[in-house]
């Protein structure tokens, strides 16, 4: 197992739309275990294989308050979605900054897991807005892009400012 550094907002890699993986092997076992090291460390509730720069469409997330109920996904679709719900989400890549979202309250995500087996999963709350946000990774899609320009803008400019220092 291993951290992986992670891209930091405005890198333009984190606008790489993943591709879907063909097979479950070695290969990406590994970096599933690679993805969640790298989550637990953070620490973050998820995480995109987008954002360690390998563009598959892998995902992880964690919401448990133990930090013990992982769950992977590889080639994740939300087949539904209904609701509304609002709450601040932060990115690992976009570190230091949280602002209110608008999400689907409840989705049904169709995946395959770590053993190459089709799942589907429901979920709510804050589960299903994680699902949503690491989702949007694999569509090199970022949470600030739902904030109003004036706001992604100030984001951008202090990040750039503090990967300059
Ligand atoms: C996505 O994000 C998420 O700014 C996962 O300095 C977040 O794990 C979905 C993190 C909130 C819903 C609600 C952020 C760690 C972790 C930071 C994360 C930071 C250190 C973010
Ligand atoms: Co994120």
């Amino acid at each position: 197992m291993a951290t992986l550094p992670v891209l930091c907002f405005p890198d333009p890699r984190l606008r790489t739309k993943a591709k879907p993986v063909e097979v479950v092997d070695d290969s990406i076992r590994r970096l599933i275990d690679d993805l969640l090291e790298t989550m637990y460390e953070a620490p973050g509730i998820g995480l995109a294989a987008t954002q360690v720069n390998v563009h598959k469409r892998v995902l992880v997330v964690d919401v448990s308050e133990k930090h013990n109920e992982p769950h992977a996904f590889v080639n994740p679709v939300i087949e539904s979605a209904e609701g509304k719900q609002e709450r601040d989400e932060g990115c690992l890549s976009v570190p230091g900054f949280y602002e209110p979202v608008e999400r689907a309250e409840k989705i049904r995500v169709a995946a395959i897991d770590r053993n190459g087996k089709p799942f589907t999963l429901e979920a709510q709350d804050l589960l299903a807005v994680c699902i949503q946000h690491e989702c949007d990774h694999l569509e090199g899609k970022l949470f600030v892009d739902y904030l109003s320009n004036l706001k992604r803008q100030r984001i951008k400019k202090k990040l750039l400012k503090q990967n300059r220092d």
